[in-house]
């Protein structure tokens, strides 16, 4: 599309939004605004008291997207989602690696806003697969007919408070410029790829590939010598899958890692039917416990609990497989004896497994468990049994560099055919920090953050008015069920803009003293558990240089539910509105 005009704002309209439905908002009369599109060096002229595009700017269309656009669809605003990718899905369209899939039981890993939704909607296995997932994503954007307000394949580039008219200014990576009184980050927690800056990358000759970032068509590696650096939840994914492909695997472990068996398997039409038939009840009794997944809590002390009986719990939950293996008892992740015998129980597990005494020890993790993300796998332990697979451990000497055929470590060369970088995401801010995004005075949000994320409530920040994260830095998020927490920011946040409609408020921003008071319950939540004592991706430690914080909240999830309501109830406490 050219360029038009030169010195003035140019209306072209690639893209027409929808008239709007329902009430009229009283600032939503540019719902049939065009998408103005400038030259990028062109200086920014609007005009004084101008009517933004749309209501909202949602940013990603996954989970979090797709539901935010048909809450503020069905409110009567308007919206435009923005997607970087071709299709809707966020996660699960680009985590396409062997084996990817949810490791929440499908059946509570789901929407609850759409009783219909629920109930047509078929899941096949325990945990579904990354195939599975997107098709429940394009069901459902098919089914409430949101594709027509999602523009694919363009990226934020940046978003700037506008002061003179209160509105945002988003700039897309296609040189567009849209206005919105209100943007939504939907960008997900680990949605940005972490490629590690090992000396020589660039040289590989074969193929390199990133398990966040994996190729819509599939890798096939039959008959191909493939290595993978990492262990984590992608690694013990695809791994035993990799395996069982490759003439040969060469895994690189840093880290050795904790994982539980998932024992995923078909779903028993009996079992569906029931769940169809009691989900409220489910849902509601996922929402008291403190993950958002609905299972139960074993309210003992390991430590204080004899070691029989003890025994007895962490086998009848391994068996059963997957994260309630963590509920086992209650104090787990609060108290380093308790958290000794779940360790030592998994660690024993593995000596169990792999043939090899030496290889089982080098695998064997020797950190909290709980501590990095718990991983849930088919199969991990077992692959390291067959005679095609090789574990490196760099634990004490970094990779030296990647080579034209391999990669050279502890004074060795590996030759591949094909390199997966299984190396994790930059988690919870990298996403939102990718786009250059401006509040008030101009001040970059990364600028803001250069000593650590600051939110109230996980979903504002103080300097950026109208600005809204879904699942943000300082709420449950990651350490939650998503779907649920997804679905509960959206609701908040359709609800906050209702009543700043009802009320006549054109902007909404959180107040100092109550971002600081946020800041600090987070910091002392995450004091109190192990979880914040370790390097993970929770705080920050996979990304070299980035700020040590225990980012999310780990108060539960009832707390923060609690205390959102409470903020509503207070007539939005601690936002100041205008
Ligand atoms: O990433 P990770 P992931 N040299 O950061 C290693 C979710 N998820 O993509 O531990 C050598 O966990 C790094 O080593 P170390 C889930 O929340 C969910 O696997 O830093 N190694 C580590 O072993 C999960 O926690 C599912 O020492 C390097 C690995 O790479 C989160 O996503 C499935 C290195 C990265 O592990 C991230 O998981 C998959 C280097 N320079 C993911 N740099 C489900 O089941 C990094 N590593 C739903």
């Amino acid at each position: 599309m050219p360029y038009e005009g030169g010195g003035v704002m140019s209306q072209i309209a690639p893209l027409t939004p929808p008239p709007l439905r329902g009430t009229s908002p009283r600032y939503a009369q540019g719902g049939t605004a065009p998408i103005r599109r400038l030259r990028s060096s062109q200086p920014l002229i609007i005009q004084v008291d101008m009517t933004p595009d749309f209501d909202a700017v949602i940013v990603g269309a996954g989970f979090a997207g797709m539901y935010m656009l048909h809450r503020l669809r069905g409110k009567g605003f308007s919206a435009r989602v923005l997607e970087a990718g071709k299709g809707v899905g966020g996660t699960w369209y680009w985590n396409r690696y062997p084996g990817a899939r949810c490791d929440v039981e499908s059946v509570q890993y789901s929407y609850q806003f759409s009783r219909e939704l629920e109930q047509e909607w078929e899941w096949s296995e325990r945990y579904a697969t990354q195939p599975e997932l997107l098709r429940y994503a394009n069901h459902v954007c098919d089914r409430f007919d949101l594709r027509r307000d999602i523009r694919f394949e363009t990226r934020v580039a940046k978003a700037t408070f506008d002061e003179t008219n209160e509105c945002w200014i988003v700039e897309t990576d296609k040189g567009e410029r849209l206005t919105a009184r209100f943007v939504i980050t939907a960008m997900g927690c680990l949605s940005s790829p972490n490629t590690p800056k090992i000396p020589g990358l660039a040289d590989f000759e074969g193929p390199t590939y990133h398990t966040g970032n994996w190729p819509h068509e599939g890798v096939d590696f039959t008959g191909k010598t493939v290595g993978v650096i990492g262990t984590g939840s992608s690694a013990i994914q695809s791994i035993p899958i990799m395996a069982r492909q490759a003439r040969h695997l060469t895994v690189f472990q840093r880290t050795a890692n904790y994982t539980v068996p998932a024992h995923n398997q078909p779903l028993d039409p009996a079992y569906v039917r029931d769940v169809k038939a009691h989900y409220p009840e489910m849902r509601r009794r996922a929402k008291t416990k403190p993950a958002g997944i609905d299972f139960v809590i074993n309210p003992a002390s390991a430590i204080e609990t004899p070691e029989e009986e003890r025994r007895r719990r962490y086998e009848e939950r391994w068996t059963y497989g997957g994260l309630g293996f963590m509920a086992s008892f209650s104090d787990l992740l609060l108290n380093d004896d308790s958290n000794k015998t779940a360790a030592d129980f998994v660690r024993a597990k593995i000596h169990e497994v792999v043939k090899d005494p030496k290889l089982a020890e080098v695998l064997t993790p020797r950190n909290i468990i709980g501590c990095k993300r718990l991983c849930v796998d088919s199969g991990y332990w077992e692959t390291f049994n067959r005679p095609n697979v090789t574990l490196v451990d760099i634990r004490d000497e970094p990779i030296e560099r990647i080579t034209a055929h391999g990669l050279r470590a502890k004074g060795e060369d590996y030759t591949f055919d094909c390199l997966v970088l299984a190396t994790g995401f930059d988690a919870m801010t990298g996403a939102l920090l990718k786009v250059d995004i401006r509040g008030r005075e101009g001040v970059a949000l990364r600028e803001r953050w250069n000593e650590g994320p600051k939110t109230y409530l996980g979903m504002t920040v103080v300097g950026f008015p109208n600005l809204f994260m879904i699942t943000g830095p300082g709420s449950p998020s990651v350490l939650t069920n998503m779907l649920p927490s997804i679905e509960l920011h959206v609701d908040w946040i359709a609800d906050c803009l209702v009543a700043l409609r009802e009320r006549g408020v054109k902007v909404i921003e959180p107040v100092e003293k109550a971002q600081e008071e946020w800041v600090g319950q987070v910091g002392d939540f995450a004091n109190i558990t192990l979880r914040s004592t370790c390097s993970s991706w929770y705080v920050g430690a996979n990304i070299p240089g980035k700020p040590r914080v225990f980012m999310p909240y780990i108060g539960g999830l009832p707390a923060y539910l609690e205390r959102c309501e409470a903020v509503v109830q207070g007539g939005y406490e601690g936002f100041a509105l205008k």
